[in-house]
């Protein structure tokens, strides 16, 4: 099993997200059931389901309140080296899935400057978690103001700052895995609120017109290196540096997720489609860029060690 880890902020569009990515799970799960597996621990599955629900009727999920204590965690599957999608043809042969585990949650800047100053005697669980070898650190687009030396860029810088810092310690924690393939680190960033993005700073980043789902795999990562270089230089500072210590980093990737929403009455919706004549809604999300990010995890599981229980 892989581990996955989710980094965020209050506010930064965590829980939507993570409910968006369970509802194009749910879809996968339907259309590619010999090939995708998803499975969680009840509390979580629980968790996702409500925040789904919420989704599927318009509304935006409740604020967490403490958020940090309750981290979410699921486990989902490829069959390994026969995605339908990824090779595009299945087969027969009967092979293992690759599993990746998730983790999402807030990683506090005091825990992360804890475990920097200080050598923690740490659980297994946890252990494993700090040595994800995928990193998903979450950007609010609502953030990505204009002009970026203004007031309204303030949480960004900060969020930059802690981000950099919690990526750095999670590199020392993989540059001591005793597997050394296993020390790689995969940053897949996700773009939230993207319909939010002032289109000021849309135009300043020479983003293409359109829905990032319809951009080319090399805009996409153009208009991720301009964010990176505009909006979060401590982060990608930390993403050239060179170091000797045996982590091999790899470039980003970049996914983007929006929602379409409308004003009814003084309440805001989400905008949503029906998912067929029969079933129920699903709100109108950029399902594409939710397959990429799946796949791409897949893949990636695919290609990492299997970890051994310690
Ligand atoms: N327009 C738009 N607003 C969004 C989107 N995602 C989140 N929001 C807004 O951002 C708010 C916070 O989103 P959440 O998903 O609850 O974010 P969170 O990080 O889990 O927040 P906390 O749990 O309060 O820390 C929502 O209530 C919405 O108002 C989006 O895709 N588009
Ligand atoms: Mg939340």
């Amino acid at each position: 099993m892989t581990s996955a880890l989710v980094l965020g902020e209050r506010g930064c569009g965590l829980t939507t997200f993570v409910g968006l990515l369970y509802t194009a799970q749910v879809r996968l799960g339907t259309e590619n059931s010999d090939e995708f597996r998803f499975h969680a621990e009840r509390e979580s599955i629980q968790q996702m389901e409500a925040v789904y629900g919420e989704l599927g009727a318009g509304r935006f999920p409740a604020a967490d309140v403490d958020w940090e204590r309750h981290p979410l965690s699921f486990v989902f599957g490829f069959r390994r080296g026969h995605a339908a999608w990824l090779t595009g043809g299945g087969g027969s042969e009967e092979e293992g899935f690759s599993t990746v585990h998730f983790q999402v949650g807030g990683m506090p800047a005091e825990a992360v400057s804890e475990l920097q100053d200080h050598d923690a005697v740490l659980d297994a669980a946890t252990l494993r978690l700090l040595r994800s070898p995928i990193q998903i650190p979450i950007v609010d687009g609502a953030w990505l103001a204009p002009d970026r030396t203004s007031i309204g860029a303030l949480p960004l810088a900060r969020y930059d700052q802690h981000l950099a810092g919690t990526l750095d310690l999670l590199r020392k924690f993989l540059a001591s895995d005793r597997n050394r393939r296993a020390r790689q680190m995969f940053p897949l960033f996700v773009v939230t609120k993207f319909d939010r993005v002032p289109s000021e700073t849309l135009k300043a980043l020479e983003a293409p017109s359109g829905p990032p789902e319809g951009w080319r795999p090399d805009e996409r990562l153009a208009v991720g290196d301009r964010i990176l270089r505009g909006y979060l230089p401590a982060t990608s500072e930390f993403l050239a540096r060179a170091k000797d210590d045996g982590v091999r980093l790899s470039n980003p990737g970049w996914f983007f997720s929006g929602l379409r929403t409308e004003e009814r009455g003084d309440e805001i919706r989400i905008a949503r489609r029906r998912i067929s004549p029969i079933s129920g809604w699903e709100p109108e999300y950029p399902f594409e860029e939710f397959k990429g990010l799946l796949t791409r995890i897949g893949e990636l599981a695919g290609r990492l060690p299997v970890e051994r229980p310690d």
